[in-house]
């Protein structure tokens, strides 16, 4: 921890005390979990570094755009386009909210019966524990569940806030509404920025966000291959850190990684034997540092190689058509793009078990995980479903409901163990 850092962070408000417990505790769990694995393509290195640094280099910069009169505008859902925002010159940045450390903290306010990130993110700015929540100029929230909508209305008490409505269904109205609702959320970043967003400004953002997740997608993949050329977690962080770092570094970074693991596929190299129980992951997001599923199955054996999940294939799946046109139908064209994120707030979903089963298919799993968040009933509720559809396709599935803290690590073990004891018969 650099004496800049510690300057910049009591400028920006954060509790020393608190920041420094959570500071000291991520090293070692960062070690175990991610350092000690074998065999890492070396473009992981980047990404060390990033966690590493995590309230680093990358909040130094935000503050120096910041100062510069740039706007930083904090999400927390797959649903907020930062096509809109990098249109404007502002910069979009994916909050963590991956950690038991600010639960408790929110705990104080919000009712313990409340997701884990609900509760995480919320703790961030209540215990003034988060640099980059601090150094932004408003938060962007959003109505897909309730526990989100509601505690957004308390966060709002505490910081400048922006809900944008998610519709609960696919319906030609539900579409309709979404539109006007980008169109609003369009005008309210070009008031806070002062900058006004052009076609040809879009058009421009629109193919760096698709530049990142093509770069996502062709990680995804190799992990294909078998065997598989790269870890569930090395993979899950990748993700994890595409929400916040530079978006033309992460594109970058990402591609040189895919360079590596594209020559070990093509080599026949894995990072497990060719025989590891592959792994689907599917459910509700896992924000930074949430490692915990990814590290119990592949200490116990499994290789994840595909992640059903806003923190995976939700966020980059569809790309926004690059055909310009004017700025009315580019919105038009990204509104329904993202109208094609298949979260469990929409109801019917029949679209996410497709693509479920889909990807089972594509990846070549030999089972499923689906991972709930506790307290999260729209994923809860919709699991019933995913069981019934891979039941008839004959996937083994294993239904997961947990929260950020450690106390079930040992009882979820036992549990992965005996499903891949039983997918391996
Ligand atoms: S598009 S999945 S990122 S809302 S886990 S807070 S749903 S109670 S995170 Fe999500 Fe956007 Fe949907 Fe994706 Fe609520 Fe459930 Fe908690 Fe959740």
């Amino acid at each position: 921890m650099t004496t800049d850092n510690r300057q910049m962070w009591a400028e920006l408000g954060i509790d020393l005390k608190k920041h420094d417990m959570l500071m000291n505790a991520l090293p070692p769990i960062y070690k175990e979990i991610y350092l000690s694995q074998k065999n890492r393509p070396q473009g992981m290195g980047f990404f060390d570094f990033v966690v590493g640094d995590i309230h680093g280099i990358r909040v130094q910069e935000l503050r120096q755009h910041a100062k510069n009169g740039t706007i930083v505008v904090a999400t927390y859902c797959v649903f907020v386009p930062d096509e809109i925002v990098l249109a404007a010159d502002a910069i979009p940045v994916g909050l963590c909210a991956g950690t038991q450390f600010s639960v408790p903290i929110a705990e104080e306010v919000l009712p313990r019966n409340t997701c884990a990130l609900i509760k995480s993110s919320f703790g961030f700015k209540l215990g003034r524990i988060c640099p980059y929540v601090q150094t932004s100029h408003l938060i962007v929230g959003e109505t897909t569940c309730d526990g989100k909508k509601k505690m957004f209305e308390i966060l709002a008490e505490y910081h400048p806030v922006y809900i944008m409505e998610v519709p609960n269904k696919k319906t030609q109205r539900s579409r309709d509404l979404w539109r006007g609702e980008v169109l609003a959320f369009k005008e309210v970043i070009e008031k806070k920025t002062g900058n006004k967003i052009t076609a040809d400004r879009l058009l421009k953002s629109t193919r760096l966000v698709n530049d990142r997740r093509r770069a996502l997608q062709r990680l995804y993949n190799t992990r294909k291959a078998n065997p598989v050329p790269i870890s569930g977690k090395d993979a899950l962080l990748v993700t994890q850190v595409a929400f916040y770092d530079d978006i033309s570094r992460c594109i970058k970074q990402v591609n040189a990684l895919c360079d590596e693991v594209e020559k070990r596929v093509a080599n026949g190299e894995g990072v497990f034997p060719a025989k590891t129980p592959r792994i689907l992951i599917s459910g509700s997001p896992m924000a930074i540092p949430n490692w915990k599923l990814h590290h119990i199955l592949e200490t116990a054996g499994a290789a994840v190689v595909c992640e059903e999940s806003c923190t995976g294939t939700r966020m980059f799946s569809d790309l926004v058509p690059e055909t310009g046109g004017t700025v009315e139908e580019q919105i038009k064209a990204i509104a329904d793009r993202y109208m094609q994120i298949h979260c469990a707030c929409f109801t019917p979903n029949e679209e996410r078990l497709d693509d479920i089963v889909r990807l089972a298919r594509e990846y070549k799993v030999d089972g499923v995980v689906h991972y709930n968040l506790q307290f999260c009933h729209t994923y809860a509720n919709e699991a019933v479903k995913v069981e019934k559809a891979l039941e008839k396709e004959g996937i083994p599935l294993l239904r997961v409901e947990t929260d950020y803290s450690d106390e079930d690590a040992g009882q979820l073990r036992t549990r992965v163990d005996a499903f891949l004891e039983m997918i391996r018969r």
